[in-house]
């Protein structure tokens, strides 16, 4: 099977590359990735003579026709994928997320090629703390930010391209991902290598948001059961049970860094903060007998630390401009 995997030197696209190497040898991966500053062409190096790289953008319509008539799925990971870029530039958010996912549509639908669309449980909004309400796929969409209203929308795209015009896709909607290639910027890296330099974690406002955690080779098998086993047409949530506020994944690295306790900054909130998000995926579980295998959050946290000490050369060209971007905003 001819896979093309878009935003496959992200994060977790290049761990859904890596595992469709390893796991399903008959599957012949190219990927299209626009290398912005998240992509990293370093993160495929271990299955680099195995797996294609196409340097180049999901809005170019010529390209994209092309990579998409010579496959038979395509696995559409690429996006921007910050809240917090989002907040201060828009614009490439509704260029890649939306004009990007229509012009992969139009290329699938053109080709009859099979689509699965990887998008975020922050299209449903948030959900108060104290419930034990969770995003089902009848949740109302009710995105917050520039990011997840782009997200939302390219989701409402693949919706309509089903219906309209017979495209054969399936939606998955996954809560936050941890795990390794994951980009400096983002929440559990951040403090990860803040704490390697010896820098207090940063909590934004009182650090009581809570989010669902899973790990990224988690989501991706998911993915795989969804691409194998899903109904076209139909929207999966992926998540795992994991629920934590972000004091206490901070309270659990610096125990792991044998750090005090209260070792962290309060620092500015999040415009629009999303208060908690929390995924009931059942319906993955007893219609396509999917299960977690990281279920163990402190382990999976300790081996994403090792991860990072250990990957220095990956992540340190990025760390001092990523910090300068976040002292800008009091962050
Ligand atoms: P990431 O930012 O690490 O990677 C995105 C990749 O897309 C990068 O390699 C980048 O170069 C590439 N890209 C960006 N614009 C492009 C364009 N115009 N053309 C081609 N490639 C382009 O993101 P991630 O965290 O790996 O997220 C991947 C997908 O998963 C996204 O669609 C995101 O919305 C979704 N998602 C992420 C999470 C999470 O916790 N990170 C959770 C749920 C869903
Ligand atoms: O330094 C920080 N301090 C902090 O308290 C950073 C970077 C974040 N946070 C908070 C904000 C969030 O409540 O941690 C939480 C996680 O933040 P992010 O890593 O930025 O993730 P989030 O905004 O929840 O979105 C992520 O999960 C859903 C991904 O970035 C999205 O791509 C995905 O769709």
């Amino acid at each position: 099977m001819r896979v093309l995997v878009t935003g496959g030197a992200g994060f977790i696209g290049a761990n859904f590359v890596h595992q469709t190497v390893r796991e399903r040898p008959g599957a012949r991966v190219t990927v299209l990735d626009a290398l912005t500053y998240a992509g990293d062409r370093t993160s495929l190096d271990p299955v680099a003579d195995q797996v294609e790289l196409v340097e180049g953008s999901i809005t170019d319509a010529p390209l994209v026709d092309r990579l998409v008539g010579e496959s038979d799925l395509v696995v559409h990971f690429a996006a921007e994928s910050h809240n917090d870029n989002s907040l201060n530039d828009p614009s490439p958010f509704v260029q890649t997320n939306l004009v990007g996912t229509f012009t992969l549509l139009e290329a699938v639908r053109r080709h009859g090629v099979r689509f699965h669309h990887i998008s975020t449980d922050e299209v449903y909004g948030d959900l108060p703390l104290d419930t034990p309400e969770r995003f089902t796929p009848d949740t109302p969409y009710n995105p917050s930010s520039p990011y997840s209203s782009t997200k939302a929308g390219s989701d409402l795209l693949v919706r309509a391209w089903v219906r309209s015009f017979g495209v054969r896709a399936t939606i998955s909607n996954c809560s936050n991902n941890y795990g390794p290639y994951q980009h400096i910027e983002k929440f559990i890296p951040r403090q990860v290598t803040n704490l390697i330099d010896g820098v207090r974690p940063r909590l934004y406002g009182a650090g009581l948001n809570v989010r669902d955690w899973i790990h990224v080779e988690d989501h991706n098998s998911a993915v795989w059961a969804i691409i194998e086993k899903g109904v076209i047409g139909e929207t999966y949530l992926i998540g795992a049970d994991g629920e934590t506020s972000n004091l206490d994944v901070v309270r659990t690295l610096l125990e792991i860094f044998g750090r005090d306790a209260d070792d962290y900054d309060h620092v500015t909130d999040r415009p629009g903060h999303d208060l908690r998000y929390a995924i009931d995926a059942s319906r993955l579980r007893t219609e396509l007998g999917w299960a977690p295998r990281y279920t163990d959050f402190r382990a999976g946290l300790a081996a994403t630390v090792e991860w990072y000490r250990g990957h220095e050369a990956w992540w340190r060209g990025a760390k001092a401009l990523t910090e300068a971007r976040y002292a800008a905003s009091g962050q």
